[in-house]
């Protein structure tokens, strides 16, 4: 495993020293912790990682050195060894005193940071040029072999959970209870790193929130359930959601189910590389306004997955336009949220492949009653 992990750290540093040649750039300046372990393997904070065009930095606190000396691979460890308090800024000092021992012109600044944080860089390597790119982004959306592996057993480890997880619904206990419940069980599992993102337990009336984690509502008789969790497998995400029913579905809660379905099954028929993640978006929606429910599908249709459970490019319509690529993941989530009432969201993770995709969620979509 390590090996392997090694081998794709070599591999990846390779694509962004391409990226950096055609861009004329001298180094490249990481900060974004995400992507420091992408490219070496890394995970501690106050970190910084160089990239020149032969050779790679790691500058980091000297108290996690022995941390990065085991994890790290393709780079040269740079400790800071310092009596006192760190500030953030001293990686940045220190990345100065290496680049003065190279011949840079142009330095380029990986934007895992906020604009002003950029500003206050480039004004303290004046009068080199700093630039701002999203060249390791750019590499991150393309998965490897060993990435989708990992991507699919995460997803997989995530079903076993999930199974486990259905025979805790019954009437009279608490979405918060489900919700510790559902994470007691990600963590009873110690070759996951742990939960991808706090689960999200929405049911009845409380499911028309997108994003509420739970409240204290009890699981009735006749409820809608929807299910959104995701794990941890050495360092990547999964990500899935499943609703479903205690007793019996009303009518209108067939059909909208169905619908979400649709929706999904329109997006899966349809996207192919080369094809605009807007249209993918699109392909959703018109199923779901056809039907009458437009305003009630008020989130994109997805997002990318990796080392970051939310990774660009998005599938909504409302974010920058972007190409699709063979070895891009993407999840397919839509929903119909009637507020006040119920909410149903069914959430798959496609992997794009150089004819269309494939779906790498395995758990049961037909409707679920318990
Ligand atoms: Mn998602």
């Amino acid at each position: 495993m390590k090996k392997d992990l090694t081998s794709e750290h070599i591999t990846r540093s390779k694509k962004i020293r391409t990226r950096l040649k055609d861009k004329s750039v001298d180094v490249l300046l990481v900060l974004n912790s995400t992507n420091i372990r992408y490219l070496c393997g890394h995970t501690g904070e106050f970190s910084v990682l160089l990239i020149f065009k032969k050779k790679s930095y790691l500058i980091t606190h000297y108290r996690n050195d022995v941390k990065a000396e085991r994890d790290t691979t393709g780079c040269t460890i740079h400790p800071i060894i310092r009596d006192g308090l760190l500030h953030p800024n001293d990686v940045i000092v220190e990345a100065k005193k290496i680049i003065s021992d190279h011949k840079v012109k142009i330095i380029a600044v990986d934007p895992g940071l906020d604009y002003q944080r950029f500003l206050n860089i480039r004004n303290q390597f004046k009068p080199l040029k700093t630039i701002q790119t999203d060249i390791v982004e750019g590499c991150r959306s393309i998965k490897s072999d060993y990435e989708i592996r990992m991507l699919k057993y995460a997803q997989l480890e995530a079903e076993k959970i999930m199974n486990l997880f259905l025979n805790e619904i019954k009437p009279g206990v608490s979405e918060k209870f489900l919700h510790h419940k559902l994470l007691a069980l990600i963590y009873d599992n110690v070759a996951l790193e742990g939960p991808s993102f706090l689960p999200i337990i929405a049911s009845g009336e409380s499911a028309w929130g997108i994003h509420s984690y739970y409240t204290n509502r009890k699981i009735h008789k006749n409820d809608c359930i929807v299910i959104d969790m995701g794990v941890k497998y050495k360092g990547y995400c999964s990500d899935m959601t499943r609703t479903v029913f205690v007793g019996k579905p009303t009518s209108q809660m067939k059909e909208v189910y169905q619908i979400v379905l649709d929706a999904q099954l329109a997006a899966e028929n349809k996207i192919k590389p080369g094809m605009q993640n807007h249209s993918v978006d699109w392909a959703a929606r018109e199923v779901i306004e056809k039907a009458g429910y437009k305003e009630y599908f008020s989130h994109g249709l997805g997002h990318s997955i990796g080392l970051d459970v939310h990774e660009a490019p998005y599938l909504s319509y409302i974010k920058k336009r972007e190409i699709l690529k063979e070895n891009m993941l993407f999840t397919f989530e839509p929903g119909i949220y009637l507020a006040k009432k119920f909410g149903v969201r069914i959430e798959d993770t496609i992997l794009l492949t150089k004819s269309g995709c494939k779906n790498i969620t395995h758990f049961p979509k037909d409707l679920r009653v318990l």
